[in-house]
């Protein structure tokens, strides 16, 4: 017997729309004119399972928003409200983040700004509320030190990010800028830098040519910082928009986004500080993806995978605006496990059939079992998938930074934290039973498992029994 059947066009699972009920809003995660960072395409690899702090450097944020509240930072050492500072950390009761004008524990946005560009990082995404971050799980940390104007000193900002170093954020969100060089400010993103963290910044609003005149923060040149430009759902540089072959690293839609503002509202708002909280929630979804990713090699990726624009071109170095589905690919293909081989989209007749070839592999493949499902989607028609499965085994590689922590003057009967970084850089996790502290005398101090008090005047770290997965933790050090 014969038998007709239509040809089908046989692709991958490529987007996902969340049911957040504003998600058609957002053109800067998807619009028409594909003017944006192709957000359902990357949502379709990722969105994020809620590892990664990020530092959110501005007015505040409004914890207590239906659309942020559970992707709030929540500090694991403090007790809230209770008045005390139960982790030492010279902030009471800070539960949320820290307010570095009032150097209370309390972030809440009395301005609108710090919420807004909480949202487009990490607003709680396929909740069906409101709208959805660039990362739909993250921790948001909130640091407040501009006011309810929106202004604030360079001073407070130095506390903020010194904090967000302190408390372990991955990276910091600064959509803030003006005041000129400081050299304080300038050492602070350097210990940031030092502790593998990023510094994304906004390039400014006044039009002005980054390369000429010197916009700060964006403008210190240390390796950790991304300074970021705004576009407009026609991939034009806005024209409030800074700039800068030299000084303005990408492009980022920051035209009339529509964002999270306090008392369980939504506003768009335009400028730079929109486009920074893209590329914060980019970074924050790629390291969520690849945990044992470097601060260096996210901003690589976020760099490299974007969408050329003419009108960035001469105007930033790259001359490209973000793309978060090119960014998950290319990290993919640097660092991930399983990748389909050759173009995924293709016509099968009738009593056709094809091979689908599968890689396994990558150069920086962590330890763990790895599934995937291999999806077929031809508009109406779905096929049942086949599971994909791969066993690594690998090896850990620690190490320990900064090389050197100075307590400074510290007065009798006084707590000072300090905080070290443990990364682990292989492939393997590790088990962490004990911490030593070895004075030049030959003193030892070694913990294990929970804190002891045993010494009046020691070095003493919080320390606990871990496991060091693929990511970075941190040891924290007490002068008591
Ligand atoms: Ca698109
Ligand atoms: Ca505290
Ligand atoms: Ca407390
Ligand atoms: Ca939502």
């Amino acid at each position: 017997m014969l038998y007709a059947e239509k040809d089908q066009i046989v692709t991958l699972d490529t987007s996902i729309r969340p049911n957040d009920p504003s998600f058609s809003r957002l053109w800067g995660m998807q619009t028409s004119s594909d003017c944006d960072i192709d957000a359902p395409e990357a949502w379709a690899i990722h969105r994020g399972q809620g590892e990664v702090i990020v530092g959110v450097i501005d007015t505040g944020v409004d914890y207590n928003h239906p659309d942020l509240r559970d992707n709030m930072w929540v500090n694991p050492g403090e007790i809230p409200g209770n008045g005390v500072d139960d982790d030492n950390n010279g902030y009471i009761d800070d539960v949320y983040g820290a307010n570095f004008i009032t150097d209370s524990g309390n972030p809440f946005d009395d301005n609108r700004h710090g919420t807004h560009c909480a949202g487009t990082i990490g607003a709680k995404g396929n909740n069906r509320v409101g709208v959805v971050g660039v990362t739909w799980n993250v921790k948001i940390m909130a640091l407040k030190f501009l006011s309810s104007s929106g202004s604030g000193s360079v001073s407070n900002a130095v506390e903020a990010l010194n904090y967000a170093i302190m408390m372990g954020a991955h990276l910091t969100s600064n959509s803030w800028g003006g005041g000129g060089f400081s050299q304080a400010m300038l050492d602070a993103i350097e210990a940031a830098n030092a502790n593998d963290q990023l510094f994304i910044a906004a390039a400014g609003n006044s039009r002005r040519n980054n390369d000429v005149t010197p916009h700060y923060p964006s403008n210190y040149d240390v390796a950790n910082v991304i300074s970021v430009a705004a576009t407009d759902s026609r991939d034009n540089l806005a024209s409030f928009s800074c700039y800068g072959r030299r000084t303005v690293d990408v492009g980022a839609p920051g035209v009339y986004i529509y964002s999270t503002i306090p008392s369980n509202r939504y506003a768009s708002l335009s400028g730079t500080s929109m486009a920074t909280p893209h590329v914060a929630g980019l970074a924050a979804l790629l390291l969520d993806y690849m945990p044992s990713m470097t601060a260096s090699q996210l901003k690589e990726i976020i760099m490299e995978s974007g969408d050329p624009v003419t009108a960035l071109h001469q105007k930033t170095l790259t001359g490209r605006r973000i793309n978060a589905h090119k960014a998950l690919l290319m990290a993919q293909g640097r660092f991930g496990v399983f990748e389909i081989v050759g173009n995924s989209s293709r016509m099968l007749a009738g009593g056709e059939s094809q091979d689908v070839t599968i890689r396994a592999g990558g150069t920086m493949v962590q330890e763990g079992l790895f599934q995937a499902k291999l999806r077929m989607d031809a508009g109406d028609w779905v096929g049942n998938g086949t599971e994909v499965s791969l066993r690594v085994i690998g090896e850990p590689r620690l190490s320990i930074s900064p090389e050197t922590i100075n307590f400074g003057l510290v007065g009798i009967d006084t707590n000072v934290t300090r905080v070290a970084k443990i990364r682990n850089n292989g492939t393997g996790s590790a088990t962490i039973s004990s911490a030593t502290v070895e004075n030049a005398f030959g003193w030892t101090s070694t913990f294990r498992s929970k804190p002891r008090r045993s010494f009046g005047q020691a070095l003493r770290s919080l320390f606990s029994l871990w496991d060091v997965p693929l990511c970075r933790e941190t040891l924290a050090l007490n002068w008591c």
